[in-house]
């Protein structure tokens, strides 16, 4: 038996939006293992498109796509990566649709949740970001998302603040992520997350990591080393006090993690271009991630995808840990 909500103000609201979510799945095209999957209760890991098409360089691109995937299945959880293709959102790309993102990432728009309308209204094409990937896999009943690190509280005093903080902060899913990116405003970024009501643990770390290393010197207020415990925490989380969105804070693994004080450099000397050349708002992210891996000469590329695999491993065995959860419970 599932616990009956504690808060019951949360009630009616968590009701409104599960049917608007399920009148809005209708449109959606799920892959045959993920349908399986969903039919099944079984475990899903939400992947999501944006880090292919705009986050990295072809080929490297491709062959993420395939290790995040690989990663999942192997640790016992179905991968749903999620992009829009002429105006459809795919829970579960195929492997033409996979090869698309990677090689013809610029013909996909960057869609954010609150501009998916447009590219499907359009039948246009897009990768899903964080923020857009977060909602529709929660419409979808997928509790476990896995990314490289969210977007945030970009530096200076620009206004510049990621909608993957909102986005997460009001859709009851785990985020697992490296922290958030490294050309962010990390302290900022760890306020916002706990103003917007972000439940924020790090999986075997007591700071907030900072995507390419493992600390930013940003104390977590919680901390678990055990999967179940995490499982535990989320399902009480959603089933009883009606919460949101939690990021799961997961540090690159210590051999895959860049010296701090080389990537520290290449990241101001990245964010005094993109000022000198005028760069904001989406396409920003993308050129700073372009810049960190010519100025590192590829070793920011290949740190992130060490960094992204191993929050498809966790995202895996905590998806496979919320199922089990729940079919104890029912
Ligand atoms: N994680 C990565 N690489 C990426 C991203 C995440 O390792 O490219 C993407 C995500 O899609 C995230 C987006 O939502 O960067 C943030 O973009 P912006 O700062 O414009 O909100
Ligand atoms: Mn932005």
């Amino acid at each position: 038996m599932t616990p009956k909500p504690l808060l019951s103000r949360h009630a009616p609201a968590a009701e409104a939006a599960t049917l608007r979510y399920n009148a809005w799945v209708q449109g959606f095209h799920f892959s045959p293992e993920v349908a399986a999957a969903r039919a099944a209760g079984g475990a899903i890991v939400a992947l999501e498109s944006t880090i292919l098409a705009h986050g990295f360089p072809y080929p490297a691109n491709v062959e993420l796509a395939h290790e995040l995937e690989t990663t999942v299945r192997s640790h016992g959880a179905v991968p749903a990566t999620i992009a829009v293709v002429d105006g459809v959102v795919h829970v579960g790309c195929d492997e033409p649709t996979l090869l698309a993102l990677g090689r013809e990432g610029n013909t996909f728009r960057k869609a954010g949740a609150t501009d998916l309308c447009v590219y499907v209204a359009r039948g246009a094409r897009a990768a899903t970001t964080v923020s857009a990937t977060a909602v529709i896999a929660a419409a979808a009943g997928i509790s476990v998302f896995a990314t490289g690190g969210i977007g945030g509280v970009h530096r200076g005093n620009d206004g510049d603040i990621s909608h993957d903080l909102v986005a997460v902060a009001r859709t009851p899913l785990a985020v697992v992520s490296a922290g958030a990116k490294a050309i962010l405003d990390l302290p900022k970024t760890v306020e916002a997350l706990e103003t917007l009501g972000v439940l924020v643990i790090g999986y075997a770390c007591n700071e907030f990591p900072a995507f390419y290393t493992a600390e930013s010197g940003v104390k977590l207020e919680h901390r678990s080393d055990d999967v179940a415990e995490l499982a535990a925490i989320l399902t009480t989380h959603w089933s009883q006090f009606g919460g949101g969105g939690a990021l799961i804070a997961n540090p690159i693994p210590a051999t895959a993690a860049l010296p701090a004080d080389r990537i520290n450099q290449a990241v101001a000397d990245a964010l005094r271009e993109a000022t000198a050349a005028g760069i904001s708002g989406k396409q920003l992210t993308p050129f700073l991630l372009r810049r960190l891996s010519e100025i590192t000469q590829g070793s920011s590329v290949i740190a992130n995808r060490a960094l992204a695999c191993n929050n498809a491993k966790l995202g895996a065995q905590l998806a496979v840990a919320i199922a089990a959860r729940r079919a104890a419970a029912a």
